[in-house]
């Protein structure tokens, strides 16, 4: 099967430098490599170019640089969309997480009723009216909700995003700092979730399973992974914006994308807010852009138990 990468250097849906050079940290950790050795034709559409557009002034003194990251994620919208009508299945590189507003706008365009797996520490939900920091990145899904329009308004940048999911095709794996009116939102729409403290009570075997009963119990759809490298515990990737205490296990994050590959229906994935920047050493940030390059292989196929290959390729 083929894969594309789509690179986006996407900084500005929050406030600390340097997640724009999260695409060439995980194509320096040998993320096209791997996919290739798994048998996935790669084709790198390399990184957009996103320019800062000028007087972007806060929304409603508030938000943070709408126009660019609206014109960003909407030349990333066209760029998944394009990927997928190629028959590619994309992988969109952040950048920070506000990248989804474009990576899902754009798969949808193509697959309309894909569902979501949201795996992250945040539930980057806030509207642009019950945002604390301001910072896009913690807002996406406010505005692809359709449940939510009357709640979003309509921010310079945005005209060209329509909201494209519904509150049941969505599950959240790994919250574990959620704010007030994003807590409400969450109730209010009985949006599905599984917190960390959901994968201790239940294991993530059974987190998994019922993921896939919410998305897929009816029927099967195409599945859009969006990935925060956040949602893993900041001892294993702490090259990364916003780190939480008490985080996803390697093993649990493992179990997850198996999981997801095993369901055949893969057809997106976001790997979000690896900054190469916010590593106390170089190790720690080649631990982080290793252990993203793992998610991302294990999603294509990569399994923990190994792989077989044809008896007539035995040496
Ligand atoms: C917080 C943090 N809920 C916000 N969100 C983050 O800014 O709205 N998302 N860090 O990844
Ligand atoms: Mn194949
Ligand atoms: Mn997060
Ligand atoms: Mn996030």
């Amino acid at each position: 099967h083929s894969v594309a990468l789509v690179g986006a250097p996407l900084s500005r849906g929050q406030k600390r430098r340097g997640v724009d050079h999260g695409p060439a940290t995980l194509r320096a950790a040998g993320l096209v490599e791997r996919l290739a050795g798994l048998g996935c034709q790669v084709h790198d559409f390399g990184d957009l170019n996103f320019t800062q557009v000028p007087n972007d002034e806060l929304y409603n003194n508030l938000v943070l640089y709408p126009r660019s990251v609206g014109l960003a994620t909407q030349m990333l919208a066209d760029a998944v969309s394009r990927a997928v009508a190629a028959g590619h299945r994309c992988v969109t590189l952040g950048g920070d997480h506000s990248l989804a507003l474009g990576s899902v706008s754009g798969h949808a365009r193509q697959r309309p009723h894909l569902g979501v797996v949201w795996v992250d520490a945040h539930a980057d939900i806030n509207t642009p009216l019950t945002t604390q920091s301001g910072s896009l990145h913690g807002q996406p899904l406010s505005f692809l909700l359709r449940e939510l329009q009357d709640k979003v308004p309509q921010l310079p940048g945005f005209s060209w995003l329509k909201p494209c999911l519904s509150a049941s095709d969505i599950v959240y794996i790994g919250l574990r700092d959620v704010d007030p009116a994003e807590y409400y939102i969450l109730k209010n729409f009985d949006i599905q979730y599984f917190s960390m403290r959901d994968i201790d009570h239940l294991g993530i075997q059974k987190v998994m399973e019922r993921t896939f009963e919410q998305l897929m119990g009816r029927r099967q759809r195409p599945i859009h992974l969006s990935f925060d490298i956040d949602a893993f515990d900041p001892s294993l990737a702490p090259a990364t914006g916003t780190p939480v205490l008490g985080g996803l296990t390697y093993r649990e994050g493992m179990y997850i994308t198996e999981e997801i590959h095993n369901t055949g229906m893969l057809s997106a994935v976001d790997m979000a807010e690896v900054n190469p920047l916010l590593g106390a050493s170089q190790e720690a940030v080649k631990a982080t852009a290793r252990l993203a390059v793992d998610v991302i292989a294990t999603c294509f196929g990569q399994t923990r138990e190994g792989a077989h290959i044809a008896f007539d390729e035995l040496p």
